[in-house]
């Protein structure tokens, strides 16, 4: 191999390593975003994920209103966990974002946010199963929550 077929040889390696490796983090990480507005509501009340990847969750708060008026967050819930018990159960944690200190019913969460604002939160997918998620900001759950699939 004379030095320039080589040198083609190294460029041609590293173009299919990058290849491979971009194709491979698609595979594992999702992306999931999800809208909440002044009309206390969110976009979806379904988000499907494959179960192994992880996820990087956007909230989105479309409105105008502040947080203090129309705050939203996003909370998943574990698995058998009631979205209702858990809503009524957090209603005097606003320091803590309206997530209890214990954070054994939740998967994931983001802070709230007001109009305009958005967060990103990354976790691991749980295993397959369907969960529930809402806003738990006081009042929110009964319009704003969903199933969060995992297959
Ligand atoms: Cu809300």
């Amino acid at each position: 191999m004379n030095l320039i077929n080589f040198e083609y040889f190294f460029v041609l390696t590293f173009f299919f390593y990058g290849l491979v490796s971009d194709i491979h983090t698609q595979d594992l990480i999702q992306k999931v975003t999800i809208q909440s507005n002044d009309g206390m509501r969110f976009d979806l009340d379904e988000i499907k994920v494959k179960s192994g990847s992880t996820i990087e969750l956007t909230l989105i708060h479309t409105g105008k209103r502040t947080k203090e008026e129309m705050g939203h967050n996003f909370v998943l819930l574990n698995k058998e966990i009631e979205i209702r018990p858990f809503a009524m159960s957090v209603l005097d944690e606003k320091e803590n974002g309206y997530v209890p200190e214990s954070k054994e019913d939740i998967i994931a969460f983001t802070e709230v946010i007001g109009g305009g604002e958005s967060t990103t939160i990354t976790f691991e997918a749980p295993p397959k199963g369907i969960y529930n998620f809402l806003c738990s900001v006081p009042g929110h759950f009964g319009l704003m929550k969903g199933k969060f699939i995992v297959d």
